[in-house]
């Protein structure tokens, strides 16, 4: 009896979050959850914070990222150096870990949207498709808004 209880709770817990959450998008066994952005002018970068979660057992790649909405995407980490904030290319793509996430967040991993080609005001949908190995793409739309979406703050110590 116990043994089947377990297996109810697991396939519920399986189920749950792709209906339950609107803000979470699925690749497999990536899920991408909370995709931001922040206001911004036409022409200047803008930013792209999101977590991904890996729960599958190998590591996944993230290559890069495109976007209708700017000219080029980089993925940039920041990081204090010298006393300064600065910000380094990540041309080589960030690894998921298998079972681990990764949060892009202030201060630390973010999509840089360089030349955008409209302003972003509060409220708007911004699409962006994430590229993963295996040429494994998932779009998904950040929402612009001012702070970090609640919850995210708990996920930056991760890295
Ligand atoms: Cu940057």
């Amino acid at each position: 009896m116990t043994r089947l209880l377990t297996t109810a709770f697991a396939l519920a817990a399986i189920v749950a979050p792709s209906t339950t959450l609107a803000d979470d998008y699925k690749l497999g066994a990536l899920t991408i959850r909370q995709p931001w952005s922040r206001p911004a002018q036409a022409g200047m970068n803008g930013v792209g914070f999101l977590t991904i979660v890996n729960a599958g057992k190998t590591p996944v790649t993230l290559k890069g990222a495109e976007s209708p909405a700017a000219g080029k995407i980089e993925i940039h980490q920041s990081a204090m150096a010298g006393g300064m904030m600065t910000m380094r290319r990540q041309d080589a793509g960030v690894v998921i870990p298998a079972g681990g996430q990764v949060a892009f967040a202030p201060s630390g991993y973010h999509f840089m949207l360089l030349g955008l080609k409209q302003a972003q005001g509060v409220g708007q949908k911004l699409p962006i498709t994430l590229v993963f190995d295996k040429g494994r793409k998932v779009r998904v739309e950040l929402i612009v808004q001012l702070t970090p979406p609640s919850g995210q703050a708990a996920s930056e110590h991760e890295h």
